[in-house]
Formats: C-alpha cells, structure tokens, sequence
C-alpha cells in the first residue's frame, strides 16, 4: 500500500512512528513542511524536517520533542560570548552538524530535496522524506506589538513570543511562487490513500497546501483523503495551535478544523472520543466521520490512531 502524509514536526513524526507499526510493509512517502525554515548564523535550518527524520531514525529528544538526545550546546554558548544570537531559539551541536551539512550541499547546488535524501541516507527514517518545495517559503506571522503591526518569523512569534501576541495573519511568504519539489506530485498521483496527521492545521499542513499544484493533486488524486485532529476537548494537545486559527478565523474545535479543510479536500476525519458530540456535525459537512482515541501516549496507542485512519479511508473509497 503506498501511503501518503503532509507532516509538521512533532505530531507529523509522532504519528509516522505509530503508522510504520500498523503497516510495516507500507511503502510511505511523507510530504514535509518547510515552512518553519530559518536561516541562523548563515545555516538552513529545516526544524520540521529534521524533527520527522531524528524521531524516525532515533535521534530525537523524545521530552522535548525537537531536537537531538544526548544534545549539548557548546557552540551555542561559544557564540553567545561574542554576542551573536539570537539566544532564544536553542541550536545544540549535534544539530548543528545537520544545519552545516545541510548549507554546505546547498551551497554547492544541490537542491533540498537532494539534500534531505542524503541526510535520510544516516538516519534511515523508513520512509520516503520530501520536502514540499525546493524553492524558498518562509512562514511569516503579522503581529500587533504595542499597538504596531509588524511581521516577525514564524520561530520569532513561536519560540520567542510563545505565540503572546495577537496574530493578524499568517503568510507563507515565497509559497505562490514555489513549485513541489520533485517527487511530490508523483507520489500523490501513485497513492493508494492520503493521510493529514493530527499536525498543525496552518502552519504544517496548511503551508503545504499553499505550494501551488499540491492541494490540487490531493483534491484530484482520486483516492480517500483522511485527516486526524490535532484539537482534542477544543484545545491543542500540545502547542499553540488555537493562536493560529484565530488568526485564520477558525475556532479551536475538531469540527471546525475539519470544516476548515472541507470536504473538497477530506473524505474523512478522526476525532477524538471527548469530541464525540461534534460527529454529527462534520458529516453534516459532507465529510466521514468517526471518534476514536486520538491521544499518542505510546507506539501501541498511536498504531491504532494510524490503523483507525486506514479503517475509514476504506469505509469512504
Ligand atoms: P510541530 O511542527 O512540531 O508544531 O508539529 P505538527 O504541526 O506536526 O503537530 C503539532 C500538533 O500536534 C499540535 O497542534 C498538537 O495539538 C498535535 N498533537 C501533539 N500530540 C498529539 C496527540 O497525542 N494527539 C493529537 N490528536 N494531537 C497531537
Ligand atoms: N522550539 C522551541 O520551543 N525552542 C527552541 O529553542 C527550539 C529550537 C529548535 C532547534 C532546531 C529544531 O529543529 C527545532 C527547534 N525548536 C525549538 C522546535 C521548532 O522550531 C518549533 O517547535 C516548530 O517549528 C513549531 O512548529
Ligand atoms: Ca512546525
């Protein structure tokens, strides 16, 4: 069965963990997005690709999530002392040995999806990684900073301000001139079956859909699409996920979630056993719906969301 998945960082990666167990002789191509990227001390830094490929192939820092284990941060703290920041956004060094790899590819012509390809070729995630795009998209964030409207860098607004300050808008700037990167389109034609993981709805899988062709090619893709939610008792599980709704006018709520996405896009949506009471109304949407377990405490209890979500693509093919 080819699968395959638009995914963030953590709640992308979590979940691939819980569907390679469901299905291991699945062939899965994960869709990643970049536009979280930020360029640091003249480095690429690719957070929610490198997250799925640390957890993946058993890199990560499995409390924080992002990250490497065993991490230190000499280098960090090296820069520091000469007053180079910034200080609030925490690059260890193993990381950095990634970011480094990463620009130094770049620099010498390689496109990213070449370059995710080779850093895969250490960590052996399982799956297929592609980057949305090759071509440059930053997720930039309108802010109302006392009474100024300014744009700050995704990082900027999420990891410096931890999302505290009203969002006005969310622009992935650089997507509509993007186009996907080789191998997207291909993959999501050959698909048996699409999954949207329980990641962020904007800046995850939202900035995915904003490259140009690629929620064309899902919409078209002729087979089921199927999302899990992210929003669980009308809260993120975990994040700031509501910050960015509000600022595209969605409400916190598995439904309006799935409503956001429509059904042009879902044939079906998993929500969460608490939010039973909203079935109703995402299949008054036109969109399957069922509720079921949707916390990822274990691998066990993230295979049966995975195996969950195949269950329903079968039940709209
Ligand atoms: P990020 O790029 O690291 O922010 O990660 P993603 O965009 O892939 O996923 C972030 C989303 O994962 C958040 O909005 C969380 O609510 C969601 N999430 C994290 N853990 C869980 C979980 O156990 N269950 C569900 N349903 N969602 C989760
Ligand atoms: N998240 C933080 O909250 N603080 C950090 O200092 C931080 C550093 C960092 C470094 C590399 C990396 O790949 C990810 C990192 N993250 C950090 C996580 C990440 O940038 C964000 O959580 C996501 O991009 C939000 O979707
Ligand atoms: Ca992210």
């Amino acid at each position: 069965m080819r699968i395959v998945v638009l995914a963030g960082g953590i709640g992308g990666a979590r979940f691939l963990r819980g569907l390679k167990r469901a299905v291991p002789d699945a062939d899965i191509t994960v869709i990643g997005n970049t536009g979280d990227d930020i360029h640091l001390f003249g480095l690429k830094v690719c957070p929610d690709l490198d997250t799925v490929m640390y957890t993946l192939g058993g890199g990560i820092n499995e409390e924080q999530g992002w990250g490497r284990a065993d991490e230190t941060f000499h280098l960090k703290e090296e820069l520091a002392a000469y007053g180079v920041g910034p200080e609030w956004f925490g690059l260890g060094d193993r990381d950095f040995a990634t970011h480094i790899v990463r620009t130094q590819m770049i620099g010498a012509g390689y496109p990213l999806s070449a370059v995710t390809e080779a850093l895969c070729d250490r960590w052996k995630p399982g799956v297929r990684l592609i980057p949305m795009t090759d071509d440059r998209v930053e997720t930039h964030v309108a802010v109302d900073l006392d009474g100024e409207r300014r744009a700050v860098h995704f990082q900027e607004y999420w990891v410096r301000l931890r999302a505290s300050v009203p969002a006005e808008a969310i622009v992935p700037v650089g997507a509509e001139q993007a186009k996907p990167a080789p191998g997207v389109l291909e993959a999501v034609a050959a698909a048996d079956v699409i999954l949207f993981p329980p990641s962020n709805p904007v800046v995850s899988v939202g900035t995915i859909l904003a490259v140009p062709g690629i929620r064309e090619a899902i919409a078209d893709a002729g087979v089921p699409v199927v999302g899990l939610s992210p929003i669980v008792g009308d809260a993120p599980v975990r994040g700031m996920a509501d910050k960015v709704l509000a600022a595209v006018g969605v409400e916190s709520t598995a439904a309006a979630v799935a409503e956001h996405y429509g059904s042009g896009l879902l044939d079906g949506w998993l929500v969460d056993t608490v939010d039973e009471g909203s079935v109703e109304r995402v299949e008054a949407a036109g969109i399957r719906c069922r509720a079921v377990p949707l916390m990822m405490t274990d691998l066990d209890a993230t295979a049966r969301m995975a195996q969950e979500a195949l269950t329903l693509a079968e039940e709209v093919r």
